[in-house]
Order: C-alpha cells, then sequence, then structure tokens
C-alpha cells in the first residue's frame, strides 16, 4: 500500500510542478487587437494537491482524491505592487464555488494558487453558492470583491429543487487575505448577476453597473447592463436603475448582456469589456465586446463597436457549458499593457493581451453594427472601396 501512495504521490507532485513551471507563449499573428496565448493559466489541474489528497498514507493508502476540483473559471484580477492575483471561482465536484487566489510575477504563466482559499464571512442569510468575483480598487482606499450571491428561491413550489435568486454580495479588503463581508446590495430587482461597482465616487457616492433581470437565467422584462447610485457601501442600496446598455434583437447581446470587470479609465473616457448572449439550436453562445463611455457620465455610450471582441475558440469552445467566454478579470498596467482573464467554457481560464492604445483604436474606429443585413453589405463595401483606391 505504502508504495501505491509513494509512488502516485511522488508523480503528480512532479506533474504538478512541471504544469506551473510550463512556458506560455503568444500564438502569432493574431487580429490586431490583442494577442491570444497557448496554453490556459488556470484549469482544475492547477488546484493544489493539498486541496484534493488527504496526504496522511494511514488514511489514505490509495492516495486518492477526497475532494475533487471540477473547474477554475472567471477570475477577478488585480494587480498590487508589480505581482498579478487572480481571485478564480473554483468549484468542486459537489457543485459549489468559492474563491481563490493565485499570482504571478509576469500575468501569462507561473499562476501558482495561494495554500488556503478565501474564506468569505456569510450574511445572516447565508450564500449557498458564490461565483464570479468583480475586484475593484476604489478611491475610498479598499479593494472591493462584488460577486453573485446564490440562494434557493424561497418562492419556488414545491418539489422545485432548481428555482434560484441571485443577489450581488459584497466584501471588502485590503489585502486580500482578510475580507469583510457587508450587506448584499438592495435594489428593486428579482435577481442581480454581474454587478460591479465603478472605481471612483460619482458626487461622493458608490456607483454600481448591475444587471437586473426577472429570473435566474432569463431576463424578462428585465436586461441590460445598468447603472445605479448608493450613499452608502457598507449598506448599499440603488433605488433608481438606468440602463446602459441594451440588449438588441439579431445582435451578440439579444438573449442578456453584462458588465465584465470595472471599467479602465483613459483619457479618451470609460473602456468597458461585457459580455454578450444570443441563443442559438445548440444552447446560450456568450461572447466578448467593448464600449466606451463618457468620462465625465461613465452611464454614457460614446462608441460602441459591433461584434464581438473575444469569442470562443478550438478547445475553449467546450467544457461544462460549451461555447462560453466570460471575462470579469482585466489588469491595465501603468505602461500601458492590458491584460484580459476570460474563462472559455465555465472550464478554464485564459488571458488575451493587448495595450490600451490598441484597444481603444478598436472602440473608436470599429463601426457600429448597422443592424440590418444591407447596411452591414454598404458597410463593407464602403471599406473595400476605399482599400481598393489605396491599392491600385
Ligand atoms: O454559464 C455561463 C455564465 O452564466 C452566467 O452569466 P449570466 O448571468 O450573464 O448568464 C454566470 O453564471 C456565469 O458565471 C457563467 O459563466
Amino acid at each position: 500500500m505504502t508504495s501505491i501512495y509513494n509512488e502516485r504521490k511522488t508523480e503528480l507532485t512532479a506533474r504538478y510542478e512541471k504544469l506551473i513551471a510550463r512556458p506560455n507563449q503568444k500564438i502569432p499573428f493574431g487580429n490586431g487587437i490583442y494577442d491570444r496565448y497557448q496554453n490556459p493559466l488556470l484549469t482544475a489541474e492547477h488546484a493544489p494537491l493539498i486541496w484534493k489528497y488527504d496526504f496522511n498514507p494511514e488514511s489514505n493508502p490509495f492516495f486518492s482524491e477526497r475532494l475533487g476540483i471540477n473547474g477554475v473559471f472567471n477570475p477577478g484580477a488585480i494587480e498590487i505592487n508589480g505581482t498579478f492575483y487572480l481571485v478564480a471561482r473554483v468549484e468542486g465536484v459537489d457543485r459549489k464555488s468559492f474563491f481563490a487566489i493565485a499570482e504571478s510575477d509576469n500575468g501569462v504563466e507561473g499562476f501558482r494558487f495561494w495554500d488556503h482559499p478565501v474564506v468569505m464571512p456569510e450574511t445572516e442569510d447565508p450564500d449557498i453558492n458564490v461565483y464570479d468575483m468583480r475586484l475593484v480598487q476604489h478611491e475610498d482606499g479598499w479593494i472591493y470583491g462584488l460577486f453573485c450571491t446564490e440562494r434557493k428561491d424561497p418562492d419556488a413550489p414545491r418539489g422545485d429543487l432548481s428555482s434560484a435568486t441571485a443577489q450581488c454580495g459584497i466584501a471588502r479588503t485590503k489585502d486580500l487575505k482578510s475580507w469583510e463581508r457587508l450587506a448584499d446590495l438592495k435594489t428593486k430587482s428579482p435577481q442581480q448577476r454581474n454587478v460591479v461597482l465603478h472605481p471612483e465616487f460619482v458626487d461622493g457616492k458608490y456607483a454600481f453597473y448591475t444587471r437586473p433581470q426577472d429570473g435566474f437565467i432569463d431576463t424578462g422584462s428585465g436586461g441590460g447592463i445598468g447603472w445605479g447610485i448608493a450613499d452608502s457601501i457598507e449598506n448599499a442600496i440603488i433605488d433608481e436603475e438606468i440602463i446602459v446598455d441594451e440588449r438588441q434583437y439579431h445582435t451578440i447581446k439579444e438573449v442578456k448582456n453584462g458588465q465584465g470587470p470595472a471599467p479602465i479609465r483613459t483619457p479618451k473616457g470609460w473602456l468597458h469589456i461585457a459580455h454578450g448572449v444570443r441563443n442559438t439550436a445548440a444552447g446560450l453562445r456568450y461572447v466578448l465586446y467593448a464600449f466606451l463611455t463618457d468620462l465625465n457620465d461613465p452611464h454614457r455610450v460614446i462608441y460602441s463597436p459591433g461584434g464581438h471582441l473575444i469569442a470562443p475558440e478550438g478547445e475553449e469552445r467546450v467544457g461544462d457549458v460549451s461555447n462560453v467566454v466570460f471575462c470579469n478579470g482585466v489588469i491595465a498596467r501603468d505602461n500601458g499593457e492590458v491584460y484580459i482573464y476570460y474563462a472559455s467554457s465555465d472550464t478554464r481560464i485564459h488571458v488575451a493581451t493587448t495595450t490600451l492604445d490598441r484597444l481603444l483604436d478598436y472602440v473608436i474606429n470599429t463601426p457600429q453594427d448597422p443592424l440590418r443585413t444591407y447596411a452591414c453589405v454598404q458597410q463593407r463595401i464602403e471599406l473595400v472601396n476605399r482599400n481598393l483606391s489605396l491599392v491600385k
């Protein structure tokens, strides 16, 4: 028995260390807007062995998994003193998600989880599941983590064990290690997901991007990326939500959309990355898109390029929830580099790197979706004709 224990532990440890040390290269010749990388940054296999195995040979003679990990995805992201931190959504094989922090020196490889997952305090109404943290360094000095807290719908009919309510949990920290849980955000919407704190005060108040919706999955009469103001963060209440970016028929955000990470302040406006969802015969398809809002009026869209910025490709298309890319973490460095952390198919985490200049060029110079085939063809013919006059 001890030999099985020793053999498996030694081999699995070596494989784990090799995985963490694996270099990651840019995939050459991208679309000019950003670069993808060969390997995902974090997967279920990146979960430390001490999270999964009982290391005592007497109680675990076969060195078998005791608490398996199903997926690692949808991370919040922040840079502190030159180190890149991801607060990943880690999903156990029991379907419950929790948060855990992984760090890297360069943001594209070498991410290693801390030994202990985040201990997120509960409110009086305990969360059944928590996920998708948006990390925000707010100008009030705190780092906030806003996330989805999910509980069983108290009004679900007897026997319905699937209906749930999603709301926005709020916690804050100074060091990513100890977290103070605040009251959940209150809005008039029965469901909230993809809520994000704006990094600056607006007229001395806290501003939020929201996603009001009627059902847990379906937006119903709701949807769109909303905007609301709260006097306090300790007991945040939004009385009125206005819609910043609406869903639209026959676009990438027809079924629903949601703010990604907190927007990035740029000289030209607030740069947003969001996700849009449409339905297909094969189920929902999630892609990422970008838009720019006014610096002094962060809920007013000033540029809105048509189509997606990132769509699932290759192995990204397959996973627990296939045909999904989702982003709730971005790092914009002082030197102009931008690291977009996105997850594919609710399974693994990737990075796309670019610069603020490239993203602004994309957002400002990419035409809007003209919403009709005829107009789309006209748009493309104009491009072709301009190009032909240049190449002749
Ligand atoms: O499964 C895809 C995504 O679905 C939800 O996003 P949304 O609320 O926009 O539908 C979230 O549960 C997200 O975590 C998940 O990746």
